[in-house]
């Protein structure tokens, strides 16, 4: 099944990326903004710093996203009908708060190997240039990776502040999206955002990513959910879906997976310095 024109697929090819698509309505996107917020009502902490990861494992409205058959359509279109989640992170900018993207490329710390795989982000609220959203280095994903400096810079969502060097930021494009629309990137396109100036939260939530499953994790050990189709390597152990809403054992679940992540995303880490 594709719910992708010929259009997007070459955009994919060319630029990188697809964007907007559409996946749910502005109501439901409301719906799983109201979901979010109550668990962080809740658990103060729950969703902060590298509990932003693996939300779908507690969240059923995360989970409902995660295995969404419209956006398992598009992303079988781009990496086959055997498709893994490998983890979500929630990508979310307050007002008043400092919180950027530098631009990066992500199979440069992911370690998911071959690069069969693709990362969807899904607008939970409307995305725009004024509220920090996503820009595309459109192309850079044909070139080789990219040499990183790892900046632990203040305000970077990124855990060590990777930051590919001399991006012409003026030639890059702004991913807009209204809340309920996704768009898709390739592993290894340069991307990054600023700063949300608005007076409303941004909130991104971002599968990343979904894998085939000849995808191999080569710096570290992560579970998976399959979303599609069938498993026929058995790479990754693999784990379930959310029970309820904030479960007590699917709580202990995402810690888990979330440690797993902190070692993944820290590897080859030498504090400051270019990796
Ligand atoms: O949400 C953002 O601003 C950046 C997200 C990102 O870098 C990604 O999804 O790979």
């Amino acid at each position: 099944m594709t719910y992708l024109s010929s259009n997007q697929l070459k955009q994919y090819e060319d630029d990188g990326f697809i964007s907007p698509i559409n996946i749910f309505s502005k109501e439901k996107a409301k719906e799983i903004r109201n979901e979010i917020e109550l668990i962080e009502n809740k658990m103060p902490e729950e969703l902060e710093k590298s509990g932003r990861y693996n939300a779908h494992l507690i969240s059923p409205l995360l989970d409902e996203v995660t295995h969404n058959s419209k956006i398992l359509d598009a992303v079988e279109s781009l990496i086959g009908e055997n498709i893994l989640v490998c983890g979500t992170t929630l990508f979310i900018k307050n007002p008043n708060e400092k919180g950027f993207v530098s631009y990066h490329q992500d199979a440069k710390y992911i370690g998911l190997e071959p690069h069969n795989w693709v990362t969807a982000w899904v607008a939970i609220t409307d995305s725009n240039e004024n509220n920090g959203c996503m820009r595309m280095w459109s192309g850079s994903h044909k070139d080789n990776l990219k040499e990183h400096d790892q900046k632990f810079n203040e305000g970077n969502l990124l855990t060590r502040g990777q930051t590919v060097k001399n991006v012409p930021h003026e030639e890059t494009t702004p991913l807009v999206l209204n809340a309920g629309q996704m768009s898709l990137h390739h592993p290894t396109i340069v991307h990054g955002s600023g700063i949300n100036k608005s007076d409303d939260r941004r909130i991104g939530f971002v599968i990343q990513s979904y894998i085939g499953t000849n995808v191999k994790q080569v710096l570290g050990k992560n579970s998976v959910q399959l979303a599609r189709g069938k498993d026929s390597f058995n790479f990754h152990e693999k784990i379930g879906r959310p029970n309820s809403l904030i479960d007590k054992n699917d709580l202990k679940l995402k810690k888990k997976e979330n440690d797993n992540l902190q070692e993944i995303f820290y590897k080859g880490s030498n504090k400051k310095g270019s990796y």
